[in-house]
């Protein structure tokens, strides 16, 4: 049990909670990246991959489910609203060559994810064109495939992908936990409230809870579990 997660406790279902880790993608959290070309400072968002990176040792050393997000789009566009692309005034927009290859494009180096963070075989990775991990991705079946129930969470941008999938799947039914020093927002008053804003009302979206306390909430590894 995660005793000092807000609202109140979080009681883990071993193996049925996810790890869910969204968009630690390079185009987030390198400069000359899309979220540099939309004006944003991203120092703020390195300070999320260690504590991320403690998340998925503690849940591989278990066996237990991995998914890995990343916003991405089809190298002809086909998946990105031109109401995504054309809006506001950024320096480059999506689909446009960076530094780092056309930005939030599927294989191009920007696009994957930090390499401290980096999937490994047998964990998902679900490539999703909206901010939502839900949206016109396969994500739910494949949850329900592993007999999932409840999603931990980290990731970026705070308010932006990691608010909107929690929304998503608080309506899908899964329980949600986010941990609060594995994600981040390149605006920290907005990560503060976002958390504040989940678990108003009795947890209206969800759990938040320190990465300390979840990992010594979770059982000890298995043997033969993992790797
Ligand atoms: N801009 C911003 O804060 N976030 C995004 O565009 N995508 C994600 O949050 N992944």
């Amino acid at each position: 049990m995660v005793t000092d997660a807000r609202p109140f406790e979080f009681v883990l279902a071993a193996g049925h909670a996810a790890l869910v880790v969204i968009d630690m993608q390079r185009d987030f959290i390198e400069p000359d990246g899309f979220g540099a070309a939309l004006g944003n400072d991203v120092r703020h968002l390195a300070a999320a991959i260690g504590p991320t990176r403690a998340l998925l040792e503690a849940w591989r050393a278990r066996g237990w489910p991995v998914v890995h997000t990343r916003e991405s789009h089809a190298p002809d566009l086909s998946d990105c609203p031109p109401s995504k692309r054309d809006r506001g005034q950024p320096a480059l927009r999506i689909g446009d060559p960076g530094p780092m290859g056309r930005l939030l494009v599927r294989g191009e180096p920007g696009c994957e994810i930090v390499p401290a963070l980096a999937p490994v075989p047998g964990e998902a990775v679900i490539d999703k064109p909206g901010k939502g991990a839900f949206h016109a991705t396969p994500l739910e079946a494949v949850l329900r495939g592993l007999g999932v129930t409840q999603l931990v969470i980290a990731g970026v941008t705070t308010e932006v992908c990691v608010q909107t999938t929690m929304r998503e799947a608080n309506d899908r039914g899964f329980d949600c936990l986010l941990v609060e020093e594995a994600t981040a927002s390149y605006f920290p008053e907005f990560k503060r409230a976002t958390i504040d804003m989940i678990v108003a009302q009795g947890g209206i979206v969800g759990w938040a809870a320190p990465l300390a306390s979840v990992l010594a909430a979770l059982p000890a590894p298995a043997a033969g579990a993992g790797g």
